[in-house]
């Protein structure tokens, strides 16, 4: 197989390169923390951990910062800066140019502290691949990862990863985007067996020569394009999840390119391409044969035989499309780990599916409450769109530079209703007004001052505007219809995160509807 494009090419760095398990010579390295978030805080605490000489900054001069910075202090970080200029430039280290910058997720490559440190020559990592240099370590079980990415589903493949790997036996934990650390996981009393890993665009960019077991990108859609310039950018970075990959390199059959995606990655001499579909599969796949989930790659005779590992009504309360899905790429990769099919199953019976993604609220006089805030971007929202035939959509929020042009377009004729929440509608609206000209749209979010005035909802309260869009999809729905909140955008422009939107989503439903 060739190298994949790599745009962040490891820079020779003869310090670094022998740093490649928890015993090797960290100490006296110097490093700059860059974001002490819940990835950078990890990495400083680590690497203090380790002798390494640490100053961190972070342009927040926040509450919440300047207590991890106290606790970073009295650990024995050499310096912590907080506040916008902090990340002007590069700093010294205790009076010294660093050997290395450790940077956090959601710091865009063009800042520029990260600009600066490119064009001096000092090397990039992020949390995971530091996590990775320290995996090996003497005295302790060196877990094995089953890294996964994707623009959807990741966070619930990890989890249905983990319960599989559970089922079997298995000390295993889901980590990485969906919250925890990888760096606290290496970290616990616990010797984890395996990591089920869920890896962002924005993580993978920073990734060098972290070589899992086997890797999977679920698929890939448009998003954070506002991070990474551009969708081909986006789309290599998703790829880079396959290099080094030892066992099996999970992709999603049913999307084009995503077999080529394997093809070109440089991965380890035996490692092979696996496919999963919602269809019948191929040779070398898993997918679906009536309501059967069944392995056609890890079988003796892959020609003449199928494995069953479970049934569609397995992979959830709801099943759809996506949650089969997202169960045989979780199935393929604990299946490359060695798990026999009855775990597998049992695994998925078990998993149960976090809050916010598809879940069901409430059903009263007919009509279906369903929160999908999860659904951050276009393609996740079709997800849930395309599961229901007529729906009351709730949508709106920060677009992230992406368009509604194709979501508006496939789901025109099961709209009933929209309701728009968020600041940023312009796209959304755009959209709407061209592609589904007959579609009711009504406005949670007071677009004036003197509707602002009269309502008393302030455009910033999330918690008020989601009240009122609650209000309005009530007076617009039907028995047999379902009034969905997919918003298909991020929520940081009324909300703390998903999480805020959709508890106000439920806090809501439940108060309209007298529960
Ligand atoms: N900061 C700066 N300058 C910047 C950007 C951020 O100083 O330009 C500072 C902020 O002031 C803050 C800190 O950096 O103090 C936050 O760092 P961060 O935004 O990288 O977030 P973390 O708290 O480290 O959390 C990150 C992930 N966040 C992002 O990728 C934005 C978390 O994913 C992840 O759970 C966590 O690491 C553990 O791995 C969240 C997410 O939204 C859930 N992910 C995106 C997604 O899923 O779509 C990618």
């Amino acid at each position: 197989m060739m190298h994949a494009s790599n745009e962040n090419p490891v820079l020779e760095n003869p310090r670094l390169a022998e740093l490649t398990s928890w015993d090797a010579p960290w100490s006296g390295l110097h490093v700059v923390v860059a974001g002490i978030g819940v990835s950078g805080f990890a990495a400083a605490d680590t690497l203090i951990e380790l002798g390494a000489v640490v100053t961190v900054v972070d342009a927040g001069d926040t509450e919440r910062n300047r207590q991890s910075a106290d606790t970073l202090r009295i650990v024995g970080a050499s310096d912590v800066v907080l506040g916008p200029d902090a990340m002007a430039e590069v700093p010294d280290v205790a009076g010294r140019r660093p050997d290395l910058v450790v940077t956090s997720p959601g710091i865009r490559p063009s800042s520029p502290l990260l600009s600066a440190a490119r064009e001096e020559g000092i090397q990039i990592w992020g949390d995971v691949e530091l996590a990775w240099r320290v995996n090996r370590r003497e005295g302790r079980k060196s877990p094995e990862w089953l890294c996964i990415t994707g623009t959807n589903g990741k966070t619930t493949t990890v989890g249905m990863t983990a319960s599989i790997l559970q089922a079997a036996g298995l000390k295993a934990i889901a980590v990485g985007n969906v919250g925890t650390p990888i760096l606290d996981a290496l970290r616990d009393p616990v010797e984890y067996d395996v990591l089920a890993v869920e890896l962002s665009s924005f993580q993978l960019h920073w990734t060098h020569s972290v070589s899992p077991l086997a890797s999977a990108v679920l698929n890939v859609a448009e998003d954070h394009v506002d991070w990474h310039g551009s969708f081909e950018n986006y789309r290599a970075d998703k790829s880079r999840v396959y290099e080094n990959t030892r066992v099996a390199c999970v992709y999603n059959a049913e999307q084009p390119g995503a077999e080529e995606l394997v093809e070109a990655a440089d991965v380890v001499e035996g490692c092979r391409a696996v496919g999963f579909t919602t269809q019948h599969p191929g040779l070398s796949m898993l997918g679906v044969v009536e309501d059967l989930l069944v392995d056609r790659a890890f079988v003796p005779d892959r020609v003449k035989t199928a494995a069953e590992i479970g049934s569609v009504s397995d992979t959830g309360a709801i099943p759809t499309r996506h949650g089969v899905a997202n169960a045989l790429a979780a199935a393929a990769l604990a299946r490359a780990a060695g798990v026999e099919p009855e775990a597998v199953r049992d695994g998925l019976r078990a998993h149960r599916p976090g809050d916010h993604r598809i879940q069901l609220v409430a059903e009263s006089d007919g009509v279906r409450w369903i929160n999908d805030s999860k659904a951050t971007n276009p393609h996740a929202a079709q997800a849930s769109l395309s599961a229901f035939d007529s729906v009351v959509w709730i949508a709106g929020g920060l677009s992230k530079g992406v368009g509604y042009d194709d979501l508006v377009a496939r789901n025109a004729t099961r709209l009933k209703a929209v309701v728009v929440i968020g600041t940023d509608d312009a796209a959304l609206l755009d959209s709407l007004a061209r592609l589904a000209p007959d579609v009711p749209v009504l406005h949670a979010t007071p677009g004036t001052a003197a509707d602002a005035s009269a309502s008393g909802i302030d455009p910033a309260d999330g918690h008020a505007v989601m009240r009122r869009a609650v209000r309005l999809a009530r007076e617009h729905a039907a028995p047999q219809d379902t009034v969905l909140m997919a918003p298909a955008a991020a929520s940081m422009d009324q909300f703390s995160d998903y999480a805020d939107r959709g508890t106000a989503f439920t806090g809501s439903v439940h108060e309209e509807l007298g529960f």
